[in-house]
């Protein structure tokens, strides 16, 4: 086998990758759920340890060899351990799709009752919609947001609970923009004899520097994805503790997964040592900042937030004031290079390849070095684009002024090619 490189052996791939990187570096990524690993992450990400099978955990695996692979997941453990003050971890889920059906899988039977929050009021399609593996193979009930406040509704938490039963409720959201009170729903748990299992992957980074209230020693089981505010590789993890060791090990392998990604694990290793760092909380508090500012100069602009504001990463737009989509909205500015993504908003009337919300984000572009200032341009832009979308030759002048912008706020610089 000959060290041809990529560029050589296969440019048509070689060539999209890069063409993803000026995407990447020459837009505005503001899709809530992304974000601009790190250089160390990226590289940790392009190893060997990729070739190598480890099926089992640290110290008992299946295959022999592991004794370099067991030292990055030893390693990522003990970072997590630290990071949120947990006592049992596992960071095997190839993604919170599969950290939330391995939780499931060890603490549930096919057939018992979930109550999570609605797709449609923020919640995620694990939590028991219909269209995934959660809504099939349990039987699922929802709770959502109040109609006034557009915030959790815990009076119809805790009525859904008693009507119920659930054996698990489950909090966490993807579209979500207030910050979620644990001991309520620790307390509707506990009321109903359910578990709790919180899904943090959107605000994961927030937690593990305090900034949002942690749910560990709230609820029985916490997922989570490592790649959104956490920064780091694409992937999943699960918090417990001791008491769930054996049965969420085993949900995991052989349950639900083979080998493990272990050069993931490297880089999620690298990413837990990055969050551990003071810089971390730092950039966790511009995340904030950035999304305030942004909220506050959207609403001088006459847009209507969902709940009316933010305390987190994240912002939903309710455009039907403004007589537009979500997908009329996100085509738009992504044609002026700037990427958010259409959403469905508390009580829906369209359909989810429509939507009436538009969810945009602050984490991708704080890591760039992005401030208050520019958000202030920002909101100003989105203003433009979503004042006249139909314009092309506006939204090409936006796209320049985007591009003029990124340029100050350069990212992957050591991908140059
Ligand atoms: N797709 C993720 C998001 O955008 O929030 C959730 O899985």
């Amino acid at each position: 086998m000959k060290d041809i490189p990529l560029e050589k052996i296969d440019p048509e791939v070689f060539e999209a990758i890069h063409q993803e990187v000026d995407r990447e570096r020459s837009s505005l990524v503001m899709i809530a759920s992304e974000n601009y690993a790190s250089r160390a992450v990226i590289e940790a990400q392009a190893n060997v340890m990729s070739n190598k099978y480890a099926e089992g955990y640290p110290d008992k695996r299946y295959y022999g060899g592991c004794e370099y692979v067991d030292i990055v997941e030893k390693l990522a453990r003990e970072r997590v351990k630290r990071l949120f003050k947990a006592e049992y971890v596992n960071v095997q889920p190839h993604s919170g799709s599969q950290a939330n059906m391995a939780v499931y899988f060890s603490a549930l039977k096919p057939g018992d009752t979930i109550l999570g929050m609605d797709l449609t009021h923020g919640g995620h399609l694990t939590h028991g919609s219909p269209v995934s593996f959660s809504g099939t193979l349990f039987h699922s009930a929802s709770y959502g947001v109040n109609r006034e406040t557009q915030t959790i509704d815990f009076d119809q938490v805790y009525n859904r609970a008693k009507t119920v039963r659930p054996k698990m409720i489950i909090v966490g959201a993807s579209a979500y923009p207030r910050a979620i009170d644990f001991d309520r729903f620790q307390e509707i748990a506990h009321e109903f004899g359910a578990f709790l299992m919180a899904d943090i992957a959107h605000i994961a980074g927030l937690v593990a520097v305090d900034l949002h209230p942690s749910p560990v020693g709230k609820a029985d089981f916490i997922t989570s994805t490592t790649h959104k505010t956490l920064r780091g590789p694409r992937g999943g993890l699960i918090i417990s503790t001791e008491e769930h060791r054996q049965s969420l090990n085993k949900a995991i392998f052989p349950g639900i997964q083979g080998g493990p990604f272990m050069h993931i694990i490297a880089a999620k290793a690298v990413c837990f040592k990055e969050a551990l760092m003071p810089e971390f909380k730092e950039y966790q508090q511009q995340v904030l900042a950035n999304a305030k500012v942004l909220a506050d100069e959207l609403k001088k602009f006459g847009f209507n937030l969902v709940s009316g504001g933010t305390d987190n990463h994240l912002i939903l737009i309710n455009l039907t004031s403004k007589g537009l989509t979500g997908l009329d909205a996100e085509t738009a500015l992504a044609k002026a290079g700037i990427y958010a993504n259409k959403n469905t908003i508390p009580f829906e009337e369209k359909s989810a390849q429509i939507t009436s919300g538009l969810r945009i984000g602050t984490p991708a572009l704080t890591t760039r070095g992005m401030k208050e200032a520019e958000m202030k341009i920002i909101a100003e832009l989105i203003q433009k684009v979503l004042h006249s979308p139909d314009d092309e030759r506006g939204l090409q002048n936006i796209r320049s002024t985007v591009s003029e912008l990124c340029r100050q706020f350069p990212i992957y610089e050591f991908l140059n090619r």
